[in-house]
C-alpha cells in the first residue's frame, strides 16, 4: 500500500474555503501516513511570489511559478495541495498542461459569492465594495468557474467535515493511496 503523487489544486473565491479545506485534507491524509505538501497564497506570496501583485497578468505569473513548484513536490513523491483562487481558466489549464496523465486534480470549492461575502474573514470584500481595493475576484475581478474539474465541492451547502471527506474519498478511490 503505498502513495501515488500528485497536486490537488483548489480553486475558488476568496472565503469559499480552499485554505481551510486543504489544511483539513493534508491533516487526514497525515493520519494515513502519506506525505504531503500544502501551498498557498499565504506562504507563496510573502516569498516566492512577493513581486506580485492581482492584475491579470501577476496572477497568471503567480500561478504559473506556483504550477511548476507543485510538479517539482509531487516528482519528489509528495501529495501536493494548492490553495489559490486561480481565476483564469487559461492560467489553470497550463498548469494542467504540465502535469503527466492523473497527476492533476482540479478540484472546484463552489460557494456563492454572497456567502463568501458575508463570511469576509480579512474583511477584504467590505473593503473591495467600499472601493478600497480595486480589482477584487468577485467584484469587479472575473472568477471563471472550471468547466471540468475532476471535483466540485460545495462549502455552502455542506459542512467543512463532508468537503474534507468528499477529497479524501476521491482520492481513495482513485487510487492515490
Ligand atoms: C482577490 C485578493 C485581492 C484581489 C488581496 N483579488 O481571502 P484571502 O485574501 O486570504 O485570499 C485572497 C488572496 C488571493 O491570492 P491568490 O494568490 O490565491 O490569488 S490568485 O490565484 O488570483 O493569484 C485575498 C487576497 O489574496 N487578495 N487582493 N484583488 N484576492
Amino acid at each position: 500500500k503505498g502513495q501515488k503523487s500528485a497536486v490537488v489544486w483548489f480553486t475558488g473565491l476568496s472565503g469559499a474555503g480552499k485554505s481551510t479545506i486543504s489544511v483539513e485534507v493534508e491533516n487526514e491524509l497525515y493520519r494515513q501516513g502519506l506525505h504531503t505538501f500544502r501551498l498557498d497564497g499565504d506562504n507563496v506570496r510573502h516569498g516566492l511570489n512577493n513581486n506580485l501583485g492581482f492584475s491579470a497578468e501577476d496572477r497568471a505569473e503567480n500561478i504559473r511559478r506556483v504550477g511548476e513548484v507543485a510538479k517539482l513536490m509531487s516528482d519528489a513523491g509528495l501529495l501536493t495541495l494548492t490553495a489559490f483562487i486561480s481565476p483564469y481558466r487559461e492560467d489553470r489549464d497550463k498548469v494542467r498542461e504540465i502535469m503527466d496523465d492523473d497527476e492533476f486534480i482540479e478540484v472546484y470549492v463552489a460557494c456563492d459569492l454572497e456567502v463568501c461575502e458575508s463570511r469576509d474573514p480579512k474583511g477584504l470584500y467590505q473593503k473591495a465594495r467600499a472601493g478600497e481595493i480595486k480589482g477584487f475576484t468577485g467584484i469587479d475581478d472575473p472568477y471563471e468557474e472550471p468547466k471540468n474539474p475532476e471535483l466540485v465541492v460545495h462549502s455552502d451547502q455542506n459542512s467543512l467535515e463532508e468537503c474534507v471527506q468528499q477529497v479524501v474519498d476521491y482520492l481513495r478511490q482513485n487510487g492515490y493511496f
